[in-house]
């Protein structure tokens, strides 16, 4: 039987990795040293993309590919998908929602926790001998009972509401819309007085062309220089100048931050401050969570080829 042609942006685990080679012929787009030529040759065989959440697909890789089909993200957020590029061809895409949204919310909220309490500097205290030395760790700030603000109550930011409803948080939101389901919680429509309100601030927004630089300066003041931002979403949701400059100044307190601009490699800025935690995009990264990612991206692959609904189509 001849297997569909499939191009492979990231590397998947070992357990991905061996059921996507025994349904499709794959192509390792991450492997290849010249990679435009790669795309040239490999590009009229493929019908599907595999890719990774914030590897995407660029509209350059989508028109190298002319028989391409579908895109197949393996991640909830599809922002670095050409979704333009696949809607002029018909080309589907998908993502992985739902399996993954306990897990992102539980880092978001252990992200708060960990850098509020000072747990990575207590963890030193403890190991460089400075607790024999100087003895009491320097008193840190309560996480329970204060006020938390979640820019985007989607799926995400509802699980981390609700997280935070059990250290008995006065919770706000901002959305587009007041959520019918959310009526514990404030709406608070506008995003500057949503973190002006806030002692900790989630990102929980999906990335978009509209939501670029939603936090830029003024929401940054607003927050303040005793509130904390947390990120879990896309880099691009924040203006990292204005992030730095307000975390350099002590315009902000702190940020928990999970994404970064031009990931792997982070603006060097961020090493030499000390009131940042710093996550590598892994907030979806348990065993658990990567297995059901993983699945629903063959699921969907083969629910396509199979000539079945997709299960779960973004476009
Ligand atoms: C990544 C993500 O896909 O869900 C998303 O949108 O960005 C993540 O889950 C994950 O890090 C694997 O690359």
């Amino acid at each position: 039987m001849n297997k569909p042609h499939i191009l492979q942006v990231g590397p998947y685990p070992e357990w991905d990795e061996v059921p996507l080679n025994a349904a499709f012929t794959v192509h390792r787009y991450f492997d290849a040293a010249d990679k435009e030529s790669f795309l040239s040759r490999i590009g009229p065989e493929i019908r599907a993309i595999a890719t990774r959440g914030e590897l995407g697909a660029s509209r350059a890789m989508i028109e190298a590919c002319p028989g391409l089909e579908l895109v197949s993200v393996y991640g909830v957020g599809f922002d670095a998908v050409d979704l333009a590029a696949c809607r002029e061809r018909g080309i589907r895409v998908t993502n992985t929602p739902d399996v993954l949204t306990n897990d992102v919310a539980d880092l978001g909220v252990a992200m708060m926790l960990c850098l509020s309490r000072g747990m990575i500097g207590a963890e030193s205290w403890v190991r460089d001998g400075s607790w024999a030395k100087k003895g009491l760790y320097p008193l840190k700030r309560r996480v329970w009972g204060r006020r938390a603000g979640v820019l985007g109550l989607g799926r995400i930011g509802y699980e981390v509401a609700k997280r935070l409803q059990g250290f008995d948080m006065d919770i706000a939101y901002s959305d587009v819309v007041a959520k019918p389901y959310a009526s514990d919680w404030a709406f608070v429509a506008d995003p500057v007085a949503l973190a002006e309100r806030s002692d900790f601030l989630f990102v929980t927004l999906a990335a978009s062309a509209a939501t670029r630089h939603i936090v830029g300066r003024e929401v940054l003041s607003a927050l303040g220089s005793e509130g904390m931002l947390v990120n879990i979403s896309r880099a691009s949701n924040i203006d990292e100048e204005a992030l730095l400059d307000a975390l350099e100044n002590g315009n902000l307190g702190s940020a928990a931050l999970d994404v970064f601009e031009g990931e792997p490699a982070l603006n060097p800025r961020f090493l030499a401050l000390d009131n940042v935690l710093l996550q590598p995009h892994h907030a979806s990264g348990t065993v658990e969570t990567r297995k059901a990612m993983g699945q629903l991206v063959r699921d969907n692959l083969a629910a396509h080829f199979a000539g079945k609904p997709l299960l779960t189509p973004v476009v």
